[in-house]
C-alpha cells in the first residue's frame, strides 16, 4: 500500500529547521512518507509542490516574528484556496508575540481543511 505523504518546509525567510525535521521524523515513525523542501522555501514553491505531490498533510514552520508569520500563512491559505487545494490539512508552527520572553515556549496552530487557524495548544 502506498504510504500517505507529509510535505514539509520552513517557509519565507526562515532557516530554522530542527523543529520541522523532528516533526517529519515523528510522522515517519507513524508510517507516513515525508518530503522536506528545505529552509526558506517560498510559499509559491510549497504550493507548486503541493499541487504536484498531493500530500495528505502540509507541515509548515516559521520561527521568526509572529507578524511575518501571519502574513505568510495568510498568503499560503489564499494560494491553496486559489489552486483548489484548501482541502489539504495543514499544520503550522509559528512564533508568538511574547516569545522569547515566555519561558513556557511556543504555540502550535493547526489549520485544517481551509478553516481559520485554530490554536490547539498553548504552553503559556
Ligand atoms: C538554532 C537557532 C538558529 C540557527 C538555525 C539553524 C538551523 N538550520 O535550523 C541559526 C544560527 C541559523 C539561526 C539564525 C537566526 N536566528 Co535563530 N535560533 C536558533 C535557536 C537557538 C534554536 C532553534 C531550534 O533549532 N530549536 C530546536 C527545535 C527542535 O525547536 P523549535 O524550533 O522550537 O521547534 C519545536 C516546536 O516549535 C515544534 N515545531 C517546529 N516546527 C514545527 C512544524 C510543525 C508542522 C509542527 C507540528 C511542530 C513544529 O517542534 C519543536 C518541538 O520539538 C533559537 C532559540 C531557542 N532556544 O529556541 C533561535 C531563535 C529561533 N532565532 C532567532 C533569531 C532572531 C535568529 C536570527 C534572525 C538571528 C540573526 N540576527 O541573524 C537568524 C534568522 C535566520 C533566518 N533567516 O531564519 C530568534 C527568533 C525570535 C523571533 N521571534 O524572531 C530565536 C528565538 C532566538 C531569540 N531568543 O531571539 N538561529
Amino acid at each position: 500500500m502506498t504510504k500517505k505523504l507529509v510535505l514539509g518546509a520552513a517557509i519565507g525567510d526562515c532557516v530554522h529547521v530542527a523543529g520541522i525535521l523532528n516533526f517529519l521524523a515523528a510522522c515517519r515513525r507513524h508510517g507516513y512518507r515525508t518530503v522536506f523542501l528545505g529552509p526558506a522555501t517560498p510559499v509559491e514553491r510549497l504550493v507548486e509542490e503541493a499541487k504536484r505531490q498531493r500530500p495528505e498533510i502540509l507541515a509548515v514552520s516559521y520561527r521568526l516574528t509572529p507578524e511575518a508569520a501571519e502574513r505568510l500563512f495568510g498568503e499560503l491559505d489564499a494560494a491553496l484556496r486559489r489552486e483548489g487545494l484548501s482541502g489539504i490539512r495543514h499544520l503550522v508552527r509559528r512564533s508568538v508575540s511574547r516569545w522569547p520572553r515566555s519561558p513556557a515556549g511556543p504555540v502550535c496552530s493547526t489549520a485544517c481543511s481551509g478553516t481559520a487557524p485554530t490554536r490547539t495548544s498553548t504552553n503559556g
